[in-house]
């Protein structure tokens, strides 16, 4: 039988200055460099270990980093265990971070009973990445894994950040809805309460409506798409960074919005990143060039000319947008290029339409691969309603949303980041499932 731990009392609570005081007496990996010679408590897991006779050397792993740990007649538990190391840190050139830990004593805090599938010192994403995703709830510990899932998070902060210090408010939107914003297609259906609903595609109709209440709006929050294609940069739940603002001018002020925000993002990035940046072998884009932007046919026509690539469809293809890239970089020294003045056909219902077959909409690609979308928006009913038709889509269906346009929407306009493939492009992952903690796609639910 497993014992179960006492809890504390005041007599016995021991050393905390306070409850929240949690890091006290514990040193973590990050700070070793700065102790050497010192006594340290550790806590972490066993991230690898090695017997070497009466010697075993133990890789610890905390929230900040890995550490080797020298263990003389102490044999380390199983590996992923949580232990509690105390030992003295010495100066050791060959090791990462430059020193090692002589161990005193080892505490195991919880065993593992089972070894992970995968060792998490051997994780590489090239190397087998269904079992990677198969095991992904103890797989995801990897320090590569770590190190991505915590650049999104400071992307997130350089999102909201900017966005806080720039007069927007925060606003979260229902993600069971009637009516798919995106145009219909792709979306899952969900049986409520005996009615038909759908996961929401987008918060797009509703960021619009917020636009009444706050002018500046930004939503973070998973989408769903039914995507029939499996690909490496779909995925059926990704994080949607979605942005709207009121009394805007044109799509230049989208973008200009855009552009500014991207590079707050990653400018966060590269102040709090550096080791993750660097373990990585990522490189970040310049942040001093300007964003070139180019109309969609005049981009068709210059992949054309310059790489000799036809573009089949509306759109771009992939590979245009790949060469499209190529040109940002090789012409402007960007890794970001606008598309705009996309066509009416290329775009959803709501973008606004300037008469002449083209839109006010726009996409965001970086480094060959569409990361945003966005533009202006039709603010007045009778462009919607042109809209809604040539798209077969009917009125009653959009009929809440349609009414907020009687109550004077001013001109506005936003766009939607997707967080994977920003992360992923930023840090070289060639597939997006490891810019999530648990990708859903057509093959998995679980874990
Ligand atoms: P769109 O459908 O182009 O636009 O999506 C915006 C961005 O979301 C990302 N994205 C995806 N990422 C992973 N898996 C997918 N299946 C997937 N689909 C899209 C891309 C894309 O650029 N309502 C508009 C946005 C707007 O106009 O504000 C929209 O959703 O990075």
């Amino acid at each position: 039988m497993a014992a179960t731990a006492a809890r504390r009392t005041p007599e016995t609570a021991g050393t905390r200055a306070s409850s929240l005081d949690l890091d006290a007496g514990r040193a973590l990996v990050a700070q070793l460099p700065e102790r050497v010679g010192q006594a340290v408590r550790l806590r972490g897991w066993v991230h690898h270990r090695r017997d070497l006779g009466g010697l075993a050397f133990l890789d610890l792993r905390d929230r900040s980093g890995v550490v080797q740990c020298v263990l003389e007649g102490i044999d380390p538990p199983l590996h992923e265990s949580s232990v509690e190391v105390e030992g003295t840190v010495v100066a050791h050139a060959k090791a990462p971070g430059g020193v090692e830990v002589r161990a005193s004593a080892l505490r195991v805090v919880t065993l593992a009973t089972t070894p992970p599938p995968v060792e998490m010192a051997k994780i590489d994403h090239q190397a087998h990445p269904e079992t990677l995703l198969e095991y992904r709830h103890v797989t995801v510990r990897a320090p590569r894994d770590r190190a991505v899932l915590k650049v999104q998070a400071e992307l997130l902060r350089g999102f909201r950040g900017f966005l806080d210090a720039h007069a927007f408010t925060e606003i979260s939107t229902p993600k069971l809805v009637a009516a798919g914003a995106e145009g219909g297609a792709h979306q899952f259906e969900v049986d409520y309460y005996g009615q038909r609903a759908y996961l929401a595609q987008s918060p797009q109709l509703y960021k619009q409506i917020m636009v009444g209440v706050f002018e500046r709006v930004y939503e973070v929050a998973p989408v769903y798409r039914a995507e029939p294609s499996h690909t490496v940069r779909h995925l059926a739940e990704y994080l949607s960074l979605d942005v709207e603002m009121g009394f805007i001018e044109d799509d230049g002020d989208v973008m200009d919005l855009q552009e500014a925000l991207l590079k707050a993002m990653l400018a966060e990035v590269a102040e709090r990143c550096t080791g993750e940046l660097r373990d990585l072998g990522a490189t970040l884009p310049r942040l001093d060039v300007a964003f070139p932007r180019i109309p969609l046919l005049d981009a068709r026509e210059l992949v054309r000319e310059r790489y000799g690539h036809a573009s089949g469809g509306k759109d771009l293809d992939p590979e245009a947008e790949r060469l499209l890239g190529r040109w940002a970089l090789e012409e402007h020294d960007s890794d970001f290029v606008f598309v705009t003045h996309y066509p009416e056909a290329a775009r959803p219902f709501y973008a606004y339409a300037d008469g002449d077959g083209l839109t006010r909409g726009l996409d965001l690609i970086f480094r060959g691969t569409e990361i945003t979308s966005g533009g202006q928006r039709a603010h007045e009913v009778a462009m919607l309603e042109r809209g809604l038709a040539q798209r077969g889509l009917d009125p009653e269906g959009f009929a809440s949303y349609l009414q907020v346009f009687r109550h004077g929407m001013p001109p506005h306009g936003g766009f939607a980041i997707g967080a994977e493939r920003l992360t992923a492009l930023l840090l070289g992952i060639t597939n997006v499932r490891f810019a999530r903690a648990f990708p859903r796609d057509g093959q998995r639910l679980q874990p």
